[in-house]
């Protein structure tokens, strides 16, 4: 799936995206006739997150590769087909189900359940608790809804954390009601199942949820996957239904003269930075820098060119990492807008490898957050990106979904695969950093540089 991942750049092009900039549920931005448009997440959410970013929305086909169902891999929600059968009594929404404290309990250990309620706009959050799970309990919701209600479904953790965030179950097959298919990896007290309209909309209406829940299934222990930063330029680089691109060599020299003679240090500096970040994954971060070559069978980031309004691009959201061949641009030269305050070459490999290690979390699944020393967040100035940002649980940017919070290293951690002792750890070390206040005075203030992290 698709997302874009822009990061609004500096000044007017970043008030102009200051609104939208960071909403991962506009997947896709566009300048038409000096206006900014965004394109509702729900439209691009689930199928590859693909955007245009310059002239016409299109929602099309990304470089990701469908079966002829429109799935795209195992365990997407792209292509199943299932649909449990309702044969519990129907359940019907209580007057107060805001919070995951308040969720209705709906037992579905026994059979699946008809949900019924209804979303009274962009306020109206309705949760429900499907009770205890164990490794290997799959959980499958649908939901059928009024043609004025475009909603967006979640799974949630005992701890508020997202299994999924799901907004249409097929884009490519014009299947816009969302729906929730995973396989949970461990135990939790409470599995929340969460309703509301695509963020961003204030829709009303009824609807129908089918959850159900069946035992027994494989837990998946993660699939490495292999990422190629790719500093040597490319041809007709393709993102998504952007225009092709011919990506020249990166030269530091494009983000700013006095760089000219430090484009080696700062690519060595940040592939460091973005190894360092996926340090405890089975993921192997590759760079041309050091020989290495495309084979073929690993997904690419660019480095090079400009882009108006994004410092990054990536193909899509890519629930589960289903497809381990795509690609992602980091628009260096966009990263010009940084000259204002003045980095030196390691904060500005730094914000490089905050945006890189940014756009590789959507090509695994990962989805916008609103926490500035997390690396999929898209509220972070400009001169927040020069600090080190590091995966962490961190609240859900309010385009994704309303509620609840995205723990990254979990989430990565069953995707690939890796060590969760060293992952352990290094939260641990981001949550010491995260009690340091930064001090900012005389500094410029955020909303100066206001920047989402990307056109996501
Ligand atoms: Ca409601
Ligand atoms: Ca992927
Ligand atoms: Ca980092
Ligand atoms: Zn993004």
């Amino acid at each position: 799936m698709p997302v874009v991942s822009a990061l609004p750049l500096a000044t007017d092009a970043l008030e102009r995206f200051s609104h939208a900039g960071g909403h991962v549920g506009w997947e896709e931005a566009a300048h038409q006739g000096g206006r900014t448009v965004f394109v509702r997440k729900s439209e691009l959410w689930n199928a590859a997150r693909c955007f245009s970013v310059a002239g016409a929305i299109s929602v099309v086909g990304c470089g990701v590769s469908l079966a002829p169902d429109g799935s795209s891999g195992p365990r997407t929600t792209l292509g199943s087909s299932v649909v449990p059968d309702p044969t519990g009594p129907a359940f019907q929404e209580g007057p107060s189900n805001g919070a995951f404290d308040e969720a209705e309990l709906v037992d579905v250990a026994e059979q699946s359940r008809l949900i019924q309620g209804r979303i009274a706009g962009s306020d109206d959050v309705d949760i429900y608790d499907l009770g205890f799970v164990s490794p290997g309990d799959r959980i499958i919701v649908t939901m059928s809804a009024d043609l004025t209600l475009d909603g967006a479904l979640a799974l949630f953790d005992e701890d508020g954390a997202a299994l999924l965030v799901n907004d249409n179950r097929n884009v490519y097959l014009g299947r816009r009601e969302p729906f929730i298919d995973v396989v949970a990896s461990r135990f939790s007290s409470s599995c929340y199942v969460a309703v509301s309209a695509t963020p961003t909309l204030d829709d009303v209406g009824d609807y129908t949820l089918v959850a159900s829940k069946q035992p027994d299934s494989p837990v998946s222990e993660g699939r490495s996957s292999t990422v190629l930063l790719v500093f040597s330029g490319g041809d007709d680089v393709r993102i998504g239904r952007r225009p092709a691109v011919d990506v020249q060599p990166f030269d530091a020299e494009g983000i700013h003269p006095s760089f000219a003679d430090q484009t080696d240090q700062m690519v060595a500096e940040l592939v460091a930075m973005v190894r360092e970040d996926y340090e405890a994954y089975d993921i192997n971060i590759l760079s041309t820098s050091e020989g290495d070559r495309f084979d073929g069978s690993m997904s690419r980031v660019f480095f090079g060119t400009f882009d108006p309004g994004l410092l990054g691009v990536a193909e899509g959201v890519d629930e589960f990492d289903a497809d381990q061949q795509q690609e992602a641009i980091i628009f260096t030269d966009t990263f010009a807008a940084f000259s204002q305050i003045e980095p030196t070459v390691l904060q500005m490999a730094q914000a490089l490898a905050n945006v890189t290690s940014h756009e590789i979390g959507h090509l695994l699944g990962l989805v916008h957050t609103r926490d500035t020393l997390g690396i999929m967040d898209i509220t972070a100035s400009l001169r927040g990106l020069t600090a080190d940002q590091a995966f962490r649980a961190s609240p859900l940017h309010e385009t994704v979904f309303p509620i609840g919070d995205q723990d990254s290293i979990d989430l990565l951690l069953g995707t690939l695969g890796g060590d969760a002792e060293l992952a352990d750890l290094k939260r641990a070390a981001s949550e010491e950093r995260s009690k340091v206040i930064f001090d900012s005075a005389g500094l410029p203030d955020r909303s100066d540089f206001h920047l989402s992290t990307c056109g996501l």
